[in-house]
């Protein structure tokens, strides 16, 4: 059960006016809003404990890394990972990918192959894009239908004995599908495959257990988690992070250096160089503790009715067309109504105090396949009401009424 009143009280930016109207915040794909505990968590790293971490002798700087190292054992737990050297903190998910792409640099030969699906967000597609262009790897593509499914019939076919990754995201963050990794880690591990599973859109709705999924590395990012901008988690399979050259040179990366030869940290600190988001990481670990507090059954049961409720009732509206209506999906609804362009729906929804995504979503692919330039998102999290998607409705019939 989610107590919704509670819940909004915890989030301070809620109560803001937007051209004059109590904001509805519906871009929760785009990143979700922080409650008071983790904006507190930041404020109090920087007034009782402010120091840079694995460096001093001096107490602030233990407290700040005692306070730093847990936060990652707290998401070592919240993913399951069976060490906590198997996270690394990153700046987002888009870090996190590219630190896999890079280090691949060294493992793919000309000719292997690598497996995408049509329905990724441009950060699982260009990092893999670039990384064949220099090693002369093959990119081969995972079809959609037009239900915005993947078609699981075609992916036997496009395994073959020179797959050596496959990357796919858990939720598509255009048209909320929820991809069935499983089944996508078991093929691909029998083909001797590993896999990159995307969860920057899985993990505010659904707790991902790594082990369990067997996935070889598994991303996601704190400011959709209700943590700050800024920090991103890699999840790496020990075995595959020891194989992976490190992505950045710099401090704290280094067991030693000299100019004849350097060597390298051990995990987690090889992929960790320079001074990172200390405030951030620890701020993440505030935010993943408030999320399992209310529960993440809880915050799937609540969306997944905020969803239904929101299908049928846009579904009313004539013309509104929803791209991405497969059977098992996460709190999105990416549609157009007619012709009309979707900034000037978004446009016209926030001169309303809606806030929603238009555009191509970062995820072109997907809009090609539709043949369209873009949708207008509106993405839910467990602080949206029935009453805000009433607002929505309403909103959307007048943007129709304005515009046709
Ligand atoms: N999607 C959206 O509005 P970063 O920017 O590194 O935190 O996350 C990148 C990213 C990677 N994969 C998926 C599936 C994503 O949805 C995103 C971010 C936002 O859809 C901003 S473009």
């Amino acid at each position: 059960m989610i107590a919704v009143d509670t819940i909004r009280a915890d989030f301070p930016i809620l109560q803001e006016k937007i051209h004059g109207q109590p904001l509805v915040y519906f871009d929760n794909a785009a990143t979700s809003q922080k409650p008071q505990v983790v904006i507190d968590s930041i404020s109090a790293y920087y007034t009782t404990t402010n120091a840079n971490i694995h460096r001093g002798v001096h107490s602030l700087s233990q407290r700040a890394t005692d306070a730093y190292e847990g936060s990652r054992i707290k998401i070592q737990k919240h993913f399951n990972a069976a060490k906590s050297h198997e996270i690394i903190l990153t700046s987002g998910a888009t870090h996190s990918i590219n630190i896999v792409a890079a280090g691949f640099r060294t493992l793919l030969k000309k000719g292997e192959e690598v497996i995408v699906s049509a329905m990724e967000h441009h950060s699982n597609i260009v990092p893999w894009q670039m990384l064949c262009e220099e090693t002369g790897a093959v990119l081969k593509v995972l079809p959609m239908n037009e239900e915005g499914e993947l078609v699981m019939e075609r992916y036997g076919d496009l395994l073959t004995e020179k797959t050596r990754l496959v990357f796919v995201n858990h939720v598509s963050n255009a048209l909320g599908t929820i991809n069935p990794i499983e089944d996508i880690i078991d093929r691909a591990h029998k083909a001797g495959a590993a896999v990159l599973i995307d969860g920057a859109q899985s993990c505010p709705h659904i707790r991902p257990d790594v082990q369990a999924l067997g996935a070889d590395f598994y991303v996601a990012a704190g400011h959709k988690l209700c943590g700050p901008t800024g920090v991103g988690i890699l999840y790496g399979k020990e075995s595959w992070l020891d194989k992976l050259p490190p992505y950045q040179g710099g401090g704290e990366m280094i067991q030693e250096v000299s100019f004849e030869k350097t060597t390298y940290a051990d995990l987690p600190h090889k992929f960790e160089a320079g001074t990172p988001n200390i405030a951030g990481v620890i701020a993440l670990g505030t935010a993943i503790d408030y999320l399992n507090g209310i529960g993440f059954e809880n915050i799937a049961a609540y969306e997944d009715r905020l969803l239904a409720y929101a299908t049928e009732k846009l579904g009313q509206i004539e013309g509104l067309k929803i791209y991405g209506t497969a059977a098992r999906k996460t709190a999105v609804i990416s549609f157009n109504i007619g012709d009309i362009h979707p900034y000037d729906i978004g446009s016209i929804l926030d001169q309303m105090g809606i806030a929603v995504r238009t555009g191509h979503h970062c995820a072109q692919p997907v809009m090609d396949f539709y043949k369209i330039p873009g949708t207008v998102r509106a993405s839910f999290s467990f602080y949206n009401t029935y009453e805000e998607i009433d607002r929505l409705y309403k909103g959307l019939c007048k943007a129709k009424e304005m515009l046709s």
